[in-house]
């Protein structure tokens, strides 16, 4: 670390103050506000005006960040402390119009991309999968077209619902229209359940995706697929959306589309871990819907994930500055 770079201010002292004390940032990391910059941002979208069935993801961002009281310091999956590694810091929320949904993707594309003009890479905290539309318009400005790993029980490549463009399942075909997805490395993971025909999969093909479902990962196992996603992705950068349905509803009851036969969080933890060399540019993870929930079964798994993904990024971050020095 070089002597220009400040110690990142870690979490609360949680030998000190218990996890259950005081204001809930995700992982009881500072404020932004607080430590004035950070090269990880957590910032939440409390935003769900784009479901298509049961609503509720508006208080998603929160009940991560209350189930995120339990993360440590010390990842040994990844061997890492991703809070020392590099300045992870709790932006708070984009405060979105519920009652407009153009008004509300504007906000959002505008506010995310002030973050990461300041160098951030994004962990945002969703809200429904709307925001991914905006995010990646925001992210791409500042990358160019980037890989997207799509972990989801559905496409998100539908065209309308009543007429209208952006909503919760139509991101990523907004995304693919808009130029600001590398349409060579484009994957779905954890897809099934019904859908409205064959077109749905023909069109999805030829915007450029390739699909590993749920059963995939069962077959196949979650070394074998990351290893192909990786292959796939090669050093393009990465931005990685996870809706949390892409887990069963055994372990993601609190959602608003929920599909049998997904995967666990053991899986999607172990495929995410697969990735770590993967320049993870920024990432979401949308869809919980606390309401559904039971005991944080799903904010826990949602608060796991982005804590994977924010490990990932901070190793990325510190080997960089390593690089510099
Ligand atoms: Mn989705």
């Amino acid at each position: 670390m070089s002597s220009d770079q400040q110690q990142p201010r870690g979490p609360v002292d949680s030998s000190r103050i218990p996890r259950f004390a005081g204001p809930a940032t995700f992982a009881r990391l500072p404020r932004l506000d607080e430590v004035g910059r950070a090269d990880v941002a957590v910032v939440g979208v409390p935003f769900d005006s784009g479901v298509s069935y049961r609503p509720g993801a508006r208080f998603g961002s929160n009940a991560v960040r209350e189930a995120s009281r339990l993360l440590r310091p010390y990842n040994p999956a990844q061997d890492a402390s991703p809070f020392a590694l590099a300045q992870v810091a709790d932006a708070g929320d984009i405060a979105a119009n519920p009652f407009d949904i153009h008004e509300a993707v504007e906000t959002v594309e505008r506010a995310a991309g002030e973050l990461l003009d300041t160098g951030a890479r994004l962990m945002t905290l969703g809200g429904d999968h709307t925001i991914a539309l905006p995010l990646l318009r925001a992210v791409a400005r500042r990358h160019g077209p980037v890989a997207l790993l799509h972990f989801d029980a559905h496409l998100d490549t539908w065209d309308t619902y009543f007429g209208a463009e952006y909503t919760h399942g139509t991101p990523f075909r907004r995304a693919v229209e808009e130029g600001i997805l590398d349409t060579s490395a484009l994957s779905h993971v954890g897809t099934r359940g019904p859908l409205y025909g064959k077109k749905d999969l023909t069109d999805d093909a030829k915007m450029g995706f390739g699909i590993v479902t749920s059963a995939d990962v069962m077959r196949r196992g979650v070394d074998e697929v990351a290893d192909q996603l990786r292959q796939r992705i090669g050093d393009r950068p990465l931005y990685v959306s996870i809706d949390i349905d892409c887990l069963d509803p055994a372990h993601a009851p609190g959602t608003g589309t929920p599909e049998a036969g997904g995967m666990t969080s053991r899986e999607l933890l172990e495929i995410l871990r697969g990735l770590a060399s993967c320049n993870l540019v920024s990432a979401d993870v949308v869809e919980v819907a606390p309401a559904y929930d039971h005991a944080e079964i799903t904010s826990v798994a949602a608060s796991h994930t982005a804590y994977e993904l924010t490990t990932i990024m901070s190793r990325q971050i510190a080997a960089g500055r390593e690089d510099r020095v």
